[in-house]
């Protein structure tokens, strides 16, 4: 706390060049807008202020105020941005409903255990066979070359299907018994780049680009809407083998605390929010980590003897896998999916000196505060996946690193995303060797890791050739 008073908002720092209206317009990239705002909290410090058309953002960006915005005494989550716009789409979804809204307590008390270890375990089976494909797939690629984005949005959304909803996309593997859901998951791919265009443009071109994909986005939205219905009504009817998936959770349970089922519109907006929220994500950590291993040979031969070690692919020798955890975790810290959480000050509240009214809105940066040097070193930019071994949590025990939200609006899939890419990563690393293509330098590979945003923070799409490896290697 500082003796002085706290300042009022219109004196937090903000970027050179704000105009009357129109505001930090000159000095926003709508492309890369986080990144962008982790380059401006370098020379304005660990709290700034945007103003958009009259609109303000408070970037929280410093791990302390960081770590203070999350508290839940003084904070709540908010939703903004493309968020905000997909609650029109799937208005009871977990993670677009309100917190008062009884909908969210009910949706979130009958899933709860469908993200324990143990429902992990019970997904094994199904998230292995999508490892079999990929791997299987690889395997006739030509001159080994994958599209590594193209395979791990593959891949997440296979994972999703068959772990959570007992169906095939036949996105990988050929297409399966349940047919080519390609038209699905492209519709939900053009909403999902709407809700962020929207978020993003400026208005006049906005206005006039979300009237010309108005008529496209309804129609997306009430086939997602018939696809997803239709698994429903299938599943209640009894023709889809009724594992114990999130599905049957959801049709089969009653929430502990009030005795209430579910209703069918809300278990819709549930399969839609896991679709959309458990791919993306997921597979911009697979393809960040995927970097980093075919940039670091001796990373990736580490990583493999590890995996090899343990001697199987069942559920207890992959969970145990820490080596690759930190690795998850490392490249979390420095690419998080999900790059900043919206926070609401629920009563008046000072933060970094500055005065914030009950209601106002901040949003905390994780991609700065992930990399603050006061609380991660002086290396706080580097890749070093031994941050995350076991002692050395310690070294930074104020150490910002929320990849994965906070309170109890945080992602309930934290346990399922970990699980996946610890299983994906040990198979194709056994699998595998990667390496980046000859002709692509290697001298800078944190620069050659570019990240676009779209809701998400994202690696470009990018190549790597799977060599197989031969048993002498292994
Ligand atoms: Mn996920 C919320 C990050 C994987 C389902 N997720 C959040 C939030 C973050 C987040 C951050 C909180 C956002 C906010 O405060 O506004 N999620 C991730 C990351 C990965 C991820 C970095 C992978 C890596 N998430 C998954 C997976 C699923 C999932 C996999 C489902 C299978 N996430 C959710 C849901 C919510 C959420 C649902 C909303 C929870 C709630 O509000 O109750």
């Amino acid at each position: 706390m500082t003796a002085r008073s706290p300042l009022p908002l219109d004196r937090l720092p903000h970027a050179r060049g704000r105009i009357p209206l129109l505001g930090d317009l000159a000095s926003v990239d709508r492309r890369h807008p986080t990144q962008h705002e982790v380059r401006l909290a370098a020379h304005l410090g660990p709290i700034f202020g945007r103003k958009l058309l009259g609109s303000r953002v408070i970037v929280v960006a410093g791990a302390d105020l960081a770590a203070q915005a999350c508290d839940e005494d003084g904070w709540a989550r908010c939703l903004a941005g493309p968020g905000e716009t997909l609650r029109g789409i799937v208005p009871t979804g977990l993670f677009t409903v309100r917190s008062r809204d009884p909908l969210w307590g009910i949706a979130h008390r009958v899933l709860t255990p469908g993200f324990t270890q143990a429902a992990m375990r019970a997904y094994h089976e199904a998230m292995a066979s999508v490892a079999d494909d990929l791997i299987a797939d690889w395997a006739s690629a030509p001159e080994g070359r994958v599209d590594m984005h193209e395979a791990m949005t593959a891949a997440t959304l296979e994972v999703i299907a068959r772990a959570g909803f007992g169906r095939r996309f036949g996105l990988l593997g050929g297409p399966g018994p349940d047919g080519d859901a390609r038209w699905f998951v492209e519709a939900l791919a053009r909403i999902l780049r709407w809700a962020s265009d929207r978020t993003n443009d400026v208005p006049v071109v906005g206005t006039v680009r979300g009237w010309w994909q108005a008529g496209q986005i309804r129609r997306d939205v009430a086939a997602a809407r018939r696809y997803v219905d239709a698994l429903i009504a299938e599943r209640r009817a009894g023709h889809s083998p009724a594992g114990s998936d999130l599905l049957a959770l959801m049709l089969d349970s009653v929430d502990p605390e009030t005795g209430k089922a579910l209703p069918d519109n809300c278990i819709a907006d549930q399969v839609l929010t896991f679709l959309v929220a458990g791919h993306e994500t997921t597979a911009a950590l697979l393809e960040a980590a995927l970097h980093y291993l075919a940039v670091d040979p001796a990373l990736q031969q580490r990583l493999r003897a590890e995996v090899l070690a343990r001697g199987g692919f069942g559920y207890d020798q992959i969970s145990g896998l820490r080596g690759i955890r930190n690795l998850l975790n490392e490249t979390l810290r420095l690419h998080p999916p999900v790059p900043g959480l919206f926070r609401v000050a629920r009563t008046d509240q000072e933060l970094g000196g500055y005065r914030i009214p009950q209601g106002q809105a901040v949003f905390v940066l994780s991609l700065a505060a992930q990399r603050d040097r006061l609380v991660w070193g002086p290396d706080a930019e580097v890749f070093d996946p031994s941050r995350f071994e076991a002692g050395r949590r310690r070294e930074f025990p104020d150490a910002f690193f929320k990849p994965f939200g906070s309170g109890p609006r945080a992602c309930i899939g934290l346990a399922f995303a970990m699980y996946e890419a610890q299983l994906l990563l040990a198979r194709i690393l056994t699998s595998y060797f990667l390496a980046r293509p000859v002709g692509v330098g290697t001298r800078d590979v944190s620069a050659d890791l570019r990240l676009y945003e779209r809701g998400t923070l994202r690696p470009e799409p990018y190549v790597l050739t799977a060599t197989t490896l031969i048993a002498s290697e292994t």
